[in-house]
């Protein structure tokens, strides 16, 4: 019970495949108490059916992460239906479609803007909020992509998108530090999410990560969800700052 008497907010749950679910599996079965997000109207039903599954009717809450007023709802109700927080995972990105299409080149200056939004600065916006109530210091988690790192191609506006993030984690690191909060990213390999479906050539890069990755196979979200238990838990507690790849290894690699 790693995660016992502790509480969080996970943002990113859309369905039963999504990392953010995966996390909230992870952490509900190490004890941990949650609450939600879902992203407007129509993901209201599929999120609070998983949320109710695991029993006690988590708080849930509506939250568009590029909505000021809405993030300040979602903290008064989290402190309202909660008390504290110890936890966030922060499991959101988005960028137009014909933007992680072909080049990197021609990013329209709105979908660099809606991407940024979206994928980076709202875990500024979410950590500003969460921090007041991680009174008992805390860990926050943020979800990253070695296109940050390396040029992956098509990944385009999602690779600087998610650069930002990372730049993201230390500085907020290096701020919340002194408050016993803990930031880091966890960077995944690919996983198939409602996310990657919308992706073409999803496919054929698991099947490169499966030839080349020293483990010779894919991340199972499970493995995800495990390692984001710890960085949420105290066995994390000297790191901060960070970004755990966990990828089968793939990274690592030069050819
Ligand atoms: O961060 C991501 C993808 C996030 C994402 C997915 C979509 C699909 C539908 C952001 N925005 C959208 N917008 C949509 O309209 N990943 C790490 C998965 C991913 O996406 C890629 C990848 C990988 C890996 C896109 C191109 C190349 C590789």
């Amino acid at each position: 019970m790693l995660l016992e008497g502790k509480k969080g907010l996970i943002v990113g749950v859309a369905n039963k495949r999504s990392i953010a679910w995966g996390i909230a599996l992870g952490a509900h079965r190490e004890g941990a108490k949650l609450a939600f997000t879902y992203q407007g109207e129509r993901l209201k039903e599929p999120v609070t059916e998983l949320a109710n599954s695991l029993g006690g009717n988590p708080p849930l809450f509506d939250c568009d992460v590029t909505n000021d007023p809405q993030l300040d709802a979602v903290f008064q109700g989290v402190k309202e239906a909660c008390g504290g927080l110890d936890f966030l995972v922060h499991a959101v990105a988005f960028a137009k479609r014909e933007e992680l299409e072909g080049e990197f080149l021609p990013t329209s200056r709105e979908g660099f803007r809606l991407a940024l939004d979206v994928s980076s600065y709202s875990l500024t916006a979410l950590a500003q909020r969460a921090a007041p109530l991680m009174t008992e210091g805390g860990s926050i988690v943020a979800m990253t992509y070695y296109g940050a790192e390396k040029v992956i191609p098509r990944y385009n506006v999602m690779g600087v998108a998610k650069a930002a993030l990372e730049a993201s984690v230390r500085y907020l690191a290096y701020d919340l530090g002194p408050r016993k909060i803990r930031v880091n990213g966890l960077s995944s390999g690919p996983v198939q999410t409602l996310a990657a479906r919308g992706i073409s050539g999803f496919t054929d890069m698991m099947k490169v990560v499966e030839q080349k990755a020293p483990l010779r196979r894919n991340v199972e979200l499970a493995e995800v969800a495990n390692a984001a238990v710890f960085l949420l838990s105290p066995f994390s507690s000297g790191i901060t700052g960070e970004v755990l790849y966990v990828d089968c290894g793939y990274h690592i690699l030069g050819m």
